[in-house]
């Protein structure tokens, strides 16, 4: 018994092993699109989502490049939509499309808008305006259970993101419904378009605001693929919705952005590319 525990140990540290790599090229694929579209990109906020993203769809969700109509897969809604570049580098990665298609991010007539859009392969749910994610999950995790499927839902929201109005009726929502098969995950980087979080609108205590509201909520290292792993683990035993508060750092990687608001939104010069590509290799 203690050998073949010590052999899944291994495989699981391997299979981590693999995410990490597979991590980083999704960092730097995000640093080449920062680079070559011209109208500059949420790069901040795509880089502080990488870990929980990619957590998901590696190690986690039930999907599939060949099949991305399944009925039956998870879904991941990216409520935060303006980080739209680390879920198309992510599902790049994942085999839904060339990575060579990231390059014509926000072209006209391109896969790939600023936002996500049902054109994508692998988008499950267009985003943008903000606020709305956990209200669609709950109409696909509600979906879910009248069919019977064993399909679960996975949200991604902003700290900032919590000012709208519609968040916290849609958290009421779901833990009327008992909806054990959804799980929202708050990208919980400090800052919001204008300011730090704190200063345009307290949010904290937000572990307690959302657990009154009945929701089982956990409270993680964001950028640390094992504790995301253990914490998405514990949502599936939950009664009713859960949640993750993933503590992370906006512009995560790039010394000249982390802990500011720099990379909000941007088109990095040469020099800057250069700086953040040679972090990036040495990390
Ligand atoms: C309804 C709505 N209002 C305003 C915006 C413009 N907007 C884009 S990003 C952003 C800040 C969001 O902050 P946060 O959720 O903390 O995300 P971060 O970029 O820090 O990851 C705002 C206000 C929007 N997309 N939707």
């Amino acid at each position: 018994m203690k050998a073949m525990l010590e052999v899944m140990d291994q495989r699981h540290l391997i299979e981590l092993q693999v995410l990490k790599d597979r991590i980083k090229s999704i960092r730097k694929s995000i640093l080449d699109m920062t680079a070559s579209t011209p109208a500059g990109i949420h790069v901040g906020a795509s880089l502080s989502s990488i870990e929980v993203i990619a957590t998901l769809y590696f190690m986690k969700m039930r999907h599939s490049p060949y099949r991305p109509g399944w009925e039956d897969r998870d879904r991941f809604i990216l409520s935060k939509g303006h980080a739209a570049p680390a879920l198309y580098a992510v599902l790049a990665e994942a085999g839904y499309f060339p990575k060579e298609e990231l390059k014509t991010l926000k072209c006209l007539n391109s896969r790939l808008q600023g936002h996500p859009d049902l054109r994508t392969p692998g988008v499950d749910a267009p985003s943008g305006s903000l606020g709305q994610g956990i209200s669609i999950g709950i109409g696909m995790a509600l979906a879910a259970k009248r069919r019977g499927s064993r399909s679960r839902v996975y949200v991604l929201i902003g700290d900032g993101e919590c000012d709208e109005g519609q968040i916290w009726e849609s958290l009421m929502t779901a833990a009327h419904l008992r909806l054990n098969n959804l799980v929202l995950i708050v990208d919980r980087n400090g800052w919001q378009l204008d300011d730090r979080t704190e200063e345009i609108k307290r949010k904290a205590p937000l572990k307690g605001k959302i657990e009154s509201f009945g929701w089982e909520t956990y409270l993680v290292d964001g950028h640390d693929p094992e504790k995301i792993l253990e914490a998405l683990d514990l949502c599936e035993l939950a009664d009713g919705p859960a949640a993750i508060i993933a503590r992370t750092t906006k512009g995560k990687g790039v010394q000249f952005m982390e802990g500011t608001n720099k990379g909000h939104k941007l088109r990095f010069s040469n020099e800057e590319y250069q700086e953040a590509l040679t972090e990036l290799e040495a990390s």
